[in-house]
């Protein structure tokens, strides 16, 4: 008997059918976000990442032009098991000359369409409301018509933009808005800017589009970098925003306080909205946003959205941008965990350690969660990347090597 073969009868014994449990995780499309390529920096020729966010390090070989980040991300999508989604901002626009954000359109965006169609990806979208000049004090929220303006405009544009993609690509594209708006020290006035916030929203979401193709959400944060004592667009700010304008609040499971976990909230969430969107990263002291690791915090996330049956209702977007190492690995190490989360999550018998719950016998419960920590998750895992034709354990690790030498480090950054 093959080790995956004595892997399935454990888990039958245990209650847990694999091969179902391979099917369901077959269909999740991950939101690959295509920052991590180029350290956010985007195709604009403009000022440095701000916004109160960070990438640290200085890894040779960064995608510099489209083509780079194309073909990096043809690099990594080979080596991560199933059909997914291209997360873009709107400062990964290709166009001839410079742009100004208020005047993108779906035009700015054929070539990635291109792209997707070809490799039968999906796009989500972002507007970008930071690295910018008029980004300096603020966007939505700023006290300036003229500004706000600018940047309502640009939000209105990049709706545009993902309804052209769920369209042409027939998905539902997530448009996703998030701002850096703050403040360093203590604010005299914490209601103004939120008010002007929500007014700006209001003027972006009066337009309404297909929703077939379109969904919308609000990012909420706790701090930025330099905007460390009050953050407009903050938890409660946009969940209460969220709910009564009928879209989808998104959590970042950096942007909590330390001991606050996203893995708690999304069965809430659940129960009030239709669908859930997350960015998956991992925080180390602060939103540092390191690469995405097979920690309990995303086993603990993965395990909610199984339990909740709502692999359908949410979007799975990864979220993270580490430019000390190669960057490649660095998607793929993420994507793999997030897949290898839900993989060990389909893998448990839910149902039983829920009656355990029920009928109140806790220790039966400990003790079998903590058993099944230790079944062969690993061989059902490289069963899945071999039937998907992806080298199983470490054995993608060759092939971001070789692209490294021959392709990477031929690149010389001026
Ligand atoms: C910032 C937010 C936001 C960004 C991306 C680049 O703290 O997490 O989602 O990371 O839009
Ligand atoms: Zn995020």
């Amino acid at each position: 008997m093959s080790r995956f073969d004595e892997a399935k009868e454990l888990y039958a014994k245990a209650g847990v059918d694999v091969d179902a449990a391979l099917k369901k995780l077959a269909k999740v499309r991950l939101s690959i976000h295509c920052w991590q390529g180029d350290d956010v920096t985007g195709f604009e020729n403009r000022s440095a990442l701000s916004g109160g966010i960070a990438a640290t390090g200085n890894y040779p070989g960064r995608a510099r032009n489209p083509e780079e980040l194309m073909n990096d991300l043809d690099a990594a999508l080979k080596i991560v098991p199933g059909k997914h989604k291209i997360n873009l901002h709107a400062i990964y626009a290709i166009t001839d000359g410079q742009v100004e954000r208020d005047a993108l359109e779906p035009r700015h965006f054929t070539k990635w369409v291109d792209y997707a169609k070809a490799r039968g990806l999906g796009l989500d979208f972002n507007p970008t409301l930071f690295s910018h000049q008029k980004a300096d004090g603020g966007t939505l929220s700023h006290p300036d018509a003229g500004i706000r303006k600018f940047w309502v405009d640009h939000c209105k544009a990049s709706r545009k933009i993902a309804e052209y993609f769920g369209r042409e690509l027939n998905t539902v594209s997530l448009n996703n808005i998030w701002i850096p708006d703050g403040c360093k020290d203590i604010p005299a006035d914490r209601l103004s800017p939120r008010r002007r916030l929500k007014d700006s929203l209001d003027d972006i979401y009066s337009v309404t589009l297909d929703g077939r193709y379109i969904a919308d959400s609000v990012e909420s944060k706790v701090f930025g970098i330099g905007l460390e004592s009050y953050t407009v667009g903050s938890h409660e700010f946009y969940m209460n925003y969220a709910g009564k304008n009928n879209i989808l609040c998104l959590l970042d499971n950096g942007h909590f306080h330390p001991t606050e976990k996203v893995s708690d909230k999304i069965s809430s969430m659940l129960l009030f909205f239709d669908k859930l969107a997350l960015h998956v990263t991992r925080p180390v002291r602060w939103d540092s946003d390191h690469v995405v690791i097979l920690d309990d915090e995303l086993r603990e996330i993965a395990k909610e959205l199984v339990a909740c049956d709502a692999l359908e209702r949410v979007f799975i977007g990864l979220d993270y941008f580490d430019a000390s190492i190669n960057r490649i690995a660095a998607w793929v190490v993420g994507a793999h965990n997030m897949q290898k989360a839900l993989l060990a999550a389909l893998l448990m018998p839910l149902e039983k350690l829920s009656a355990l719950q029920k009928e109140g016998r806790f220790t039966e419960l400990l003790a079998l969660q903590e058993a099944y920590k230790t079944y062969p998750i690993g061989t059902v895992w490289d069963a899945f990347c071999e039937s998907n034709s992806v080298p199983a354990r470490e054995g993608w690790f060759d092939v971001v090597h070789n692209y490294e030498k021959n392709v990477l480090l031929k690149r010389k950054l001026n």
